[in-house]
């Protein structure tokens, strides 16, 4: 019956100090988060009444000196953070918000390759928060301001000072100005609060947005556009009876923190239960998942597949077609569905019981010139070989007595302890994700593009007692819609992920992260260094 819930788990436990987690499932139980006021009851909703609505997009408000050409001008947007009031259904009243240029998700920002650009990210929040600050956690602590915001570009090849680093935060009224290169391939890029201690409150609360980066290499494609290329951005919110945003929280009221959110009402571009009509041809769906912590397996009602034609950050060598999409927070994938043959019908998306969004297609259209091509862009695979260091990183959480998840750790490590990955700039480094937890964990970083090489399940006792990873099945290779360029990597339970990547661009201090935000605001995030030679 609850709107939302969340999990704590019985782990094997040693003096409330192990990192929990020995096998996938083990013991695991599901608790029901403490709901402090009384719900919105999804059921008595009328669906589909509202239609999809299509974000703006932002438009640059002049040109500024190029920071790092003293000859050179670049296109200047500006993007200010304000409360929103926004009716998420044409039978509820107005939910207070937050947002990015009073939309929900924010304006959409148009790039293309090699275009450099400056956005002016700025705070015009009320000095209040709405949501449930936790302030035992690290870095949200009461001598820090309540609203705090910093932007990070995901999937931006930047310079560390305009990725938007967690501690990177301002108060309303100030504004930090960031420089974005845009050199790097055609991508579905977003960008999202990231403030440390808070990111999944600034978030849930609405600050997320768009960024799509276009080159002509994808304009070649004559993959479907304009009104045929349509973004969808998927979260997971909590309504109370007063039509408000709600975010549950732990029975401990010192200590409001939860470790994972599932909510049940599901938002398409900011609307519950919207359709979209559509005329019986190829469109092009941008799809992102937003969430918190909801990972969604997504189907549509009449059985059709979904052809994937790119990943977080870019196209991939050819489509995949398949009925069946598990996207984790954080992930992004580039869609192509064809309505031809569908002249009339009603088509839900769907998935885990949840409905999404309606697609009502028309009875005729007129004539479809765009293209699905049977190779999209080469990915070329980096060999094993080249790299120069193979990292073992474990993913882990800390219980307290009871068996309750207090802190989620990497490589064992808090947010504020000295770096320990600093790969050098230009090279070519493997990453081995252990995974000790019973969660899947989308672990993303940032500044870089990687690879999926294998996952591959182990024991994880021999690793705690030897150190040393004893594998206990075979190695499986990625999924076909996971051999593109990626930026978060489903690190599944009880499996060691490796993932490749070079490290180019920019040296300087970074992140790397669980995006699974609950985790992120508490310790799943660690700071590297890509360090100059
Ligand atoms: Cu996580």
């Amino acid at each position: 019956m609850g709107i939302c819930e969340w999990t704590r788990r019985e782990f094997l436990r040693n003096a409330g100090l192990a990192v929990a987690g020995f096998a996938a499932g083990q013991g695991n139980q599901r608790r029901v988060g403490v709901i402090a006021r009384p719900q919105l009851n999804l059921a008595t909703l009328e669906k589909w009444v509202d239609p999809l609505p299509i974000p703006p997009v932002l438009k640059a408000k002049g040109q500024r000196p190029n920071p790092n050409d003293a000859n050179g001008k670049l296109a200047y947007y500006r993007m200010g953070m304000r409360p929103l009031s926004y009716k998420v259904h044409r039978d509820l009243k107005p939910t207070a918000m937050w947002s990015y240029g009073g939309n929900f998700p924010g304006p959409t920002l148009e790039a293309r390759s090699g275009e450099g650009m400056l956005v002016e990210w700025a705070n015009e929040l009320p000095a209040q928060h709405f949501l449930p600050i936790d302030y035992t956690v690290h870095g949200a602590d009461k001598g820090k301001p309540q609203v705090r915001v910093v932007t990070h570009l995901h999937g931006g090849k930047v310079p560390a000072k305009s990725d938007g680093y967690p501690e990177d935060w301002y108060v309303p009224g100030k504004s930090a100005t960031y420089f974005y290169p845009n050199q790097q391939d055609a991508a579905g890029l977003w960008y999202h609060d990231h403030a440390l201690g808070i990111t999944r409150l600034n978030v849930y609360a609405g600050l997320v947005g768009n960024y799509f980066l276009r080159d002509s290499f994808e304009d070649g494609l004559h993959l479907p556009k304009g009104k045929y290329e349509i973004p969808l951005t998927i979260v997971d919110r909590s309504f109370d009876a007063e039509h408000q945003l709600y975010y549950p929280v732990s029975p401990d009221p010192d200590s409001p923190w939860i470790p994972d959110l599932f909510c049940d009402a599901i938002l398409v571009n900011g609307k519950l239960f919207p359709h979209l009509e559509v005329e019986p041809r190829k469109y092009r769906f941008r799809m992102l998942n937003a969430s918190n912590g909801r990972m969604f397996h997504l189907t549509l009602s009449n059985g059709q597949e979904f052809t994937q034609i790119g990943t977080d950050l870019g196209l991939l060598p050819a489509p995949v077609s398949q009925k069946l999409l598990t996207i984790a927070p954080g992930e992004r994938m580039d869609l192509v569905l064809d309505f031809r043959g569908q002249e009339g019908a009603q088509i839900v998306l769907q998935g885990d019981s949840l409905l999404l969004m309606q697609f009502r297609v028309a009875k005729s259209g007129p004539a479809d010139t765009s293209s699905l091509p049977k190779t999209l862009r080469p990915v070329e695979r980096i060999a094993e070989s080249e790299s120069v260091q193979n990292r073992i990183l474990t993913l882990g959480e800390k219980d307290d007595m009871s068996g309750n998840p207090m802190t989620m750790l990497m490589n064992n490590a808090h947010w504020d302890m000295p770096v320990t990955e600093n790969p050098k700039l230009d090279s070519v480094e493997i990453w081995s994700l252990l995974n000790f937890t019973d969660d899947t964990h989308p672990i993303h970083l940032h500044a870089v593009r990687f690879q999926v090489l294998d996952r591959r399940p182990f024991e994880p006792e021999d690793y705690y007692k030897g150190g040393t990873i004893r594998y206990i099945g075979a190695t499986v290779p990625p999924a076909a819609n996971e051999m593109g360029w990626k930026d978060t990597v489903q690190a599944f339970p009880g499996m060691v992920t490796r993932i490749i990547t070079k490290f180019s661009g920019y040296p300087g201090r970074y992140v790397w992260h669980c995006h699974l935000l609950e985790h992120e605001d508490n310790e799943m995030m660690r700071p590297y260094d890509i360090t100059a030679p």
